[in-house]
Formats: structure tokens, sequence, C-alpha cells
């Protein structure tokens, strides 16, 4: 029974014992895993349906990747950038082809790509714009998640992630997503910047009306101002295509790239955008001590040849086709919304049945692990190796959770 199931296992006791709670996870140990599949500490298998929030696209312990990993520790892990390293090059020039971007800046977790592209789009403003000194202002979505620093919760508008936690750098709009009215309007002489999720994911993975995105790109362009395309966890194939911005044919200036970079191994993060941009960043103005380590630049850059044989994204658009069909026959018994692209999917389920943390525990009695983002409604984001049975399989699992 799922009382017997949330029984706090001593290992998981053992783990909340020595730790902030800063998180509420659910109470499983996991001890290995491989592609789709967690074994935990009992034996117990569980099928992934959130992959590390969409760090895992490529699967648990994808060979190619572990492989990179394994062959690198055997002969450098680190050298600082005061150095160059002889894993270097290819990941910048190949992660810059696969971007179609003249450069890469290299950083480790999506918040240090979302902090790297605040800064340099203020320098640019600044130097290139010629806005005056200190009056740079960036426009952003409601809803947005683009990481936990001071500067980033400072844009939040969820209130769990932002509280007492000021105070607050000034110099960011707020705008409903998905409105190009607001956002033209928001928009004025000092805007350096409109960052956005392409696909917000922890809102529950909310696509935005067709047109927005190219709207966005006008406006952008229109007014001399940078469209960042925060692609941490929608990008790298996720939604079917490598970046969600491609769905409507849509470049941004700059793409700030993250989680499934590091193949599910290695935290790596990236800025990707041309030199009349990341240009105007000259030696000792930014930097940290591992971004573009050998370690993290073997994995990525088998990453990026991965990507570059469309295989992936490909998978994740016919997958993600059958995910949502079986999901969308689940509307009225149960669920009252799908939203999402490829294999990612934001379920709204009925609040009146059940908690989304509910649905996930039950979920997990059935073997499937996923996590929910706010009140009712749970993300699906498998690795993009997921096979069509094992599609069918999560979806039967929700539908009797559903059931009751
Ligand atoms: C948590 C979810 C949250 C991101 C986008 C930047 C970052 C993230 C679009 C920062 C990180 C993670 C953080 C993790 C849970 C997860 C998450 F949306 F993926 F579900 F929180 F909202 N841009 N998202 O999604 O990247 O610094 O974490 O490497 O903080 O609880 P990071």
């Amino acid at each position: 029974m799922i009382e017997d199931m949330l029984r706090t296992p001593a290992a998981v006791q053992d783990a909340e014992r020595y730790t902030a709670h800063n998180y509420h996870p659910l109470p499983v140990v996991i001890s290995s895993a491989e592609g789709v599949w967690l074994t935990d500490v009992d034996g117990r298998r569980y099928l992934d349906c959130l992959a590390g929030y969409s760090a895992l696209n490529f699967g648990h312990r994808h060979p190619a990747l572990i492989a990179a990993a394994h062959a690198q520790l055997d002969k450098l892990t680190l050298t600082s950038r005061a150095f160059i390293h002889d894993q270097f090059a290819d990941f910048c020039r190949e992660l810059a082809a696969l971007c179609g971007k003249e450069l890469v800046l290299p950083m480790n977790t999506g918040a240090e790509a979302v902090e790297t592209g605040i800064k340099v789009a203020r320098k640019w403003g600044y130097q290139v714009k010629g806005v005056p000194a200190g009056q740079a202002n960036i426009v952003v979505a409601e809803g947005n998640f683009h990481g936990r620093t001071t500067t980033i919760v400072s844009f939040s508008t969820d209130e769990d992630a932002r509280a007492d936690f000021g105070p607050y750098t000034p110099g960011f709009r707020i705008v409903p997503f998905g409105d190009l009215a607001a956002l033209a309007g928001a928009i004025d002489e000092h805007t350096v910047a409109v960052l956005l999720e392409p696909i917000q994911g922890e809102q529950g993975v909310v696509v935005p009306p067709e047109g927005y995105l190219p709207g966005v790109r006008q406006l952008c362009t229109e007014r001399n101002v940078l469209f960042i395309a925060d692609e941490i966890q929608s990008g790298l194939g996720r939604t079917g295509t490598t970046f969600a911005c491609e769905h409507e044919g849509v470049v941004p200036d700059m793409y700030l790239l993250g989680k499934a970079l590091g193949g599910g191994i290695v935290p790596v993060s990236a800025v990707a955008a041309d030199a009349d941009v990341l240009g105007v960043l000259k030696p000792g103005q930014h930097g940290s001590t591992f971004g573009g380590n050998p370690l993290a630049c073997s994995v990525a850059t088998e990453v990026v040849r991965l990507l570059a044989t469309g295989e992936f994204q490909r998978r994740s658009a016919e997958l993600g086709e059958r995910l949502h069909a079986g999901l969308r026959g689940l509307v009225g018994k149960g669920l009252v919304a799908v939203r999402g692209r490829g294999l990612w999917a934001g379920l709204d389920i009925d609040p009146a049945l059940m908690s989304g943390r509910a649905a996930c525990e039950r979920l997990m009695e059935r073997g499937v692990l996923a996590k929910d983002t706010h009140g009712s409604t749970i993300r699906l984001a498998p690795p993009l190796v997921i096979t069509e049975a094992e599609i069918d399989h999560a979806v039967a699992q929700l539908a009797a959770v559903l059931a009751g």
C-alpha cells in the first residue's frame, strides 16, 4: 500500500537528517540507473519521467558520454582558464556551429549562464547601444524560472523562490508571457535585452501562442534589443528540435544552454552568441574556476555530436506525438489540460481529484518517477531514449492513478 511505500525507510531518514530541507524529495533512494530505468536501494525499478529536469536527455549513463568521461578522467580533469587544454577548441567550435553562432562562453550551472547573459547584455547596452551608465533594463516574463541566484530571483514572480531574499537587484521589468503588446510597451530606449524561456518549464510547460516568439524576435530587431533565449531546459532535443525557438523559425541573439549539455554527468552550461555581443567581454571581466574544464568539454563535445545527427530530435518529435496523444486521451478522465512539445508535457490534474504531489507519490508506487511543478500540475520529461512501449506504460500508470 502507499502507506507502506511512504513509510520513511532508514535510507531516506538518514539522507534527510544531515541536509538543509530545501527540497521535499519523494521517499525513494536511487542507487543505479541505465537509460530510462532507475533502481532503488531495495532493487525496485522505476521509469524516469523527470530526467533530472531535462539534464538526462540522452538517458542515464549513455555509453558514448560515459566513455568520453572515462577517457578524460584518465588524462586531465582541470586546468582553469589560465591555461588552454586540448578539449577546449573542439567544444567551443562544435557548440558554436550547432547554435549557428560565432562564439561560446562556457560556464557550469544554468544560473551561471543566465547571470552571464545578463552581464553581457548590460555591458553590450552601455558599450554598443549607448545606454547611459547604470540605466540598462531587461524585460522578463511572468512565470519565469531562470535559476536561484539573488539577482535571478529578483525578477521571479514565484514567492517561494523569491521571498525573504532581498534586497533585490533592480533593472528588470516583468510582463505577461505571450503578450506582445505588453512587451512592446515595456521596451524603451534603455532596454538592452528581453530574456525568455521559449517554453516556460517550471510554470508548467507553458507554450506561448503561435506567433509570439517571431513577434519577440521582430520587436527586438526593430528596437535594437538583444533577444536572449533561455533554452537550458527546453533546448538540446527536448521539444523535438535542437532548440525550442526553431519551432517558429526564430533565432535569438543569445542562447543560454545547460542541463543536458553536460550529458547528466558533469555540470556544463554555456552562452552562445556572435562576436558583436560576446566580444564586449575582455580578459578579467568575467569567468569561473571550472567553466570550460577538460572533463566538461570532453562530455559536452560528445553531447553536441549526438545532437548533430538529428536522431534525438526526431525521436523526441515522433515519440512526443505518441506521448501527447496518450495524454490527451486522459483529458476528462482526471486531467483537465495537457501542454507541451516533443517529449515534454505539463499536465493539469483535476484539483478535486488530487495534488500533483499526491499523483507523483502514487506514480512512484506504480514504478514511475515524475515531479509536480505547482498545485495539481505535473511535468513529464523522460529521457529521449524512451521507447514506444515505455511511453505507453507510463501513460497507462498515470491513467490508473487518475482512475483511483
Ligand atoms: C531547482 C525546473 C526549477 C531552468 C531554466 C535556468 C535554470 C533552470 C529554464 C537554472 C533550472 C531546475 C533547477 C532546480 C529544479 C529545476 C527547475 F524548471 F527545471 F523544474 F527549479 F524550476 N533556466 N531548473 O529550468 O539552472 O542553475 O539549476 O543549473 O532549483 O530546484 P541551474
